[in-house]
């Protein structure tokens, strides 16, 4: 790399990561509570966050959690997906590049 300059055109050292949207969908059967507990617990949300993003799914379809770097959104979408499973609780989250 020590000839980069005469032979490469120079580049930023550095570059920023993709982030990742942490998506809500929304269903019939999911009790508006257990998916506010979900975003205070998993999405570090307070009450009234996390009630006002449940409720924007609930009444438009989606919305965002968050955004994350692949890994942590990855990892996110696993614990929310296992919880709801173990719950016996039909909601799904998703990830999508930003
Ligand atoms: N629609 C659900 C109900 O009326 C509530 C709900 C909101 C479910 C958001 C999922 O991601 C969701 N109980």
């Amino acid at each position: 790399r020590r000839q980069a300059g005469l032979l490469l055109k120079p580049r930023p050292k550095t570059k920023k990561p993709s982030m990742y949207k942490v998506l809500l969908l929304n269903d019939d059967y999911t009790p508006m509570e257990f998916v506010v507990h979900v975003l205070e617990r998993f999405f570090s949300k307070n009450r009234q966050e996390a009630t006002d993003i449940m409720l924007h799914v609930h009444r438009r379809g989606v919305g965002i959690c968050g955004i994350f770097t692949y890994e942590v959104a990855e990892t996110k979408v696993a614990q929310v997906m296992d919880f709801a499973r173990a719950s016996e609780q039909p909601l799904q989250c998703t990830m999508e590049k930003e």
